[in-house]
């Protein structure tokens, strides 16, 4: 597009002056009556059109204007060159339909690999295709690949992860919904016996929900304690965070290799940890053998993506979803419309 400025005595000398020079194709961009007597057009002509060299015979007007087209015709690039590169290009997306690519593109600025967006995306292609509604093809390609079907329960589950990202809070949560479910067999045990306090804070819960807890410092006093808990459907273990020394994952498995009985352990991550610090606490929680997760402080507004790429690498099942303080009410089953909620429409 080339622009050039014509002045005649009045609209109609000027309109003659700009199809004389660009022809019948020029577009009329803008007229005004000029202060020392005239009107002056401002006309458009795509320059694939005009054979002379249109900038030699411009005034400054207009190529103050060709200056300022051609800058917003590089910014227009640059904005689509930075579109391509935030949006996901994979060929698992780019290979969708409309409908899914825009859900996995959506999938991948939440966080999610885009390979893993892509994955999801076709089965919610796949679900449609076979007649199924876009919210509940969307639920249930969620929940198939984010939250597979969890490994049984064991009796006896330690929750182990990170300091602080609320094992005791999610203890005291599914504590609370065993009694408040009739299931009142339910018995604590507080392994953590290096933070102060620790052993209070569970023992508030405890007295709370009237559920027994005991202390274990060790892989012997863990067996007692067990021993003890026979009569109990579901022990839970609250364990020391773990920091960034290797002997904490260590100090902890010798422990619970002590029980006697099989100790499943469930994982406890906050949503809002960094793919960096998903990728140390795995160090620790790999050696550990966490087979399940829990993710908490949905709440805090971080998004479920990074969290949920990280347990589809490790192969974790996704088991709990905390999404507050309050206990027993913010803990929520990871179901496809609870996926949707805090991945989808977060
Ligand atoms: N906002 C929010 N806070 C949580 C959540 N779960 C736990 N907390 C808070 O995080 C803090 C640490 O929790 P705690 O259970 O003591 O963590 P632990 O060190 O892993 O046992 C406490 O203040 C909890 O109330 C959650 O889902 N959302
Ligand atoms: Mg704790």
């Amino acid at each position: 597009m080339r622009l050039r400025r014509f002045i005649g005595l009045d609209m109609p000398a000027a309109l003659r002056h700009v199809k004389e020079a660009l022809g019948h194709e020029a577009v009329i961009l803008q007229t005004r009556a000029c202060p020392e007597g005239g009107i002056e057009i401002t006309a458009a002509v795509d320059a694939d059109l005009v054979t002379t060299p249109l900038a030699a015979r411009d005034g400054a007007a207009g190529d103050d204007l060709v200056a300022m087209t051609r800058e917003l015709s590089e910014l227009a690039a640059r904005v689509r060159e930075l579109d391509r590169a935030v949006r996901p290009s994979t060929a698992a997306i780019a290979g969708l339909g409309a409908e899914a690519r825009a859900l996995a593109e959506r999938l991948a600025l939440q966080g999610l690999a885009a390979g893993l967006a892509g994955t999801i995306g076709a089965s919610f292609e796949r679900a449609r295709s076979e007649g199924a509604a876009a919210g509940a093809a969307l639920e249930v390609s969620l929940a198939c690949h984010l939250a597979p079907s969890t490994p049984a329960e064991a009796r006896v589950i330690a929750f182990v992860g990170p300091t602080g990202a609320g094992k005791t809070t999610t203890i005291a949560k599914l504590a609370a919904r065993h009694v408040g479910g009739g299931r009142t067999h339910v018995g604590l045990v507080m392994a953590d016996t290096q933070r102060v306090g620790a052993r209070e804070q569970l023992g508030a819960y405890a007295r709370l929900l009237g559920v027994p807890m005991q202390i274990a410092r060790d892989g012997r006093e863990l067996r007692a304690v067990l021993a003890a808990f026979a009569d109990r459907d579901a022990v839970y273990v609250d364990t020391a965070g773990l920091g960034g020394d290797p002997a904490d994952a260590g100090a902890l498995e010798r422990l619970l290799a002590g029980a006697g009985e099989p100790v499943a352990r469930t994982a406890v991550v906050s949503a809002g940890a960094s793919e960096v610090a998903l990728r140390a606490a795995w160090r620790q929680l790999g050696r550990l053998g966490a087979a399940t997760c829990v993710i908490t402080k949905l709440d805090e507004g971080a998004s479920l993506g990074t969290a949920c790429t990280w347990l589809h690498e490790q192969r974790l099942a996704l088991a709990w979803l905390s999404t507050g303080q309050r206990v027993p009410e913010d803990l929520a089953v990871p179901s496809g419309s609870a996926l949707v909620r805090w991945l989808v429409a977060a």
